[in-house]
């Protein structure tokens, strides 16, 4: 494979059998509130990437913006990716992927964790493992308590097929999968406004859980599974 310096300097992956090292981000744009993600990016309403979710992965578009995202400053407005069910969303790409990718998340309550697998369904070697700490609060934009999106890079040895999302449902928010380069944010651009908002300290003590905010804004007990329109 043919590779000038200039693609490897900015992205050294080449996703769904390419030759070319292009970047992929993931952005969740143009999928509806609270909808399966499903195939939208395997040609199904969004570009053909070969890259399925589970079916408890979802998208959530901003309260400010006429979802239910109880969330605010996401690196591409105004959609991300959270769950309702379940402990992890899993991103399957069964063509495989190398090197690393990079992606924001919001998690204001609880940690989260990433896991990358060598297998789909998060099957076969485990070839990297990450902990997400509990992210900052900041302001709103204007509405949201989910409003530090952190970024960070994940790199791995070896071909990836599956990636899992980890975390607490309805506690976590994830925008901007970026494959091609493990540095965050690093071809849609990062807002040093929102990478200087420091995390929270894991000493510090999580509220009463009577009080927590829920990143789908009080629709957390009663979401029902809709079809992406379009
Ligand atoms: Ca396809
Ligand atoms: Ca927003
Ligand atoms: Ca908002
Ligand atoms: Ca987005």
């Amino acid at each position: 494979m043919l590779k000038t310096l200039a693609a490897t300097a900015c992205a050294v992956l080449a996703i769904g059998g390419s030759a070319s090292a292009a970047v992929i981000t993931l952005d969740f744009e143009g999928l509806g509130n609270e909808v399966s993600i499903n195939d939208f990016y395997d040609g199904n309403g969004g570009p053909d990437y070969d890259i399925t979710f589970s079916p408890n992965a979802l998208s959530i578009i901003d309260r400010d913006a006429g979802g239910t995202g109880n969330f605010a400053n996401e690196p591409t407005p105004d959609t991300v990716m959270f769950f309702l069910q379940g402990d992890e969303a899993t991103l399957n790409a069964p063509n495989g992927f190398e090197d690393g990718f990079s992606f924001f998340y919001s998690a204001i309550n609880f940690t989260g964790s990433i896991d990358v697998y060598d297998g789909v369904d998060a099957t076969g070697t485990l070839l990297a493992s990450l902990d997400l700490p509990r992210t900052g609060r900041g302001p709103g934009d204007p509405q949201g308590d989910f409003a530090v999106f952190s970024p960070i890079g994940v790199p791995f040895e070896g071909t990836a097929r599956s990636i899992d999302f980890g975390g607490t449902q309805n506690q976590i928010g994830f925008d901007n999968i970026t494959f091609g380069s493990a540095l965050p944010g690093s071809e849609g651009g990062v807002d040093p406004d929102i990478v200087d908002m420091p995390n929270i300290p894991d000493t510090t003590p999580i509220p009463v859980p009577a009080s927590l905010p829920l990143l789908a804004g009080g629709l957390g007990a009663v979401f029902a599974l809709r079809r992406r329109r379009g």
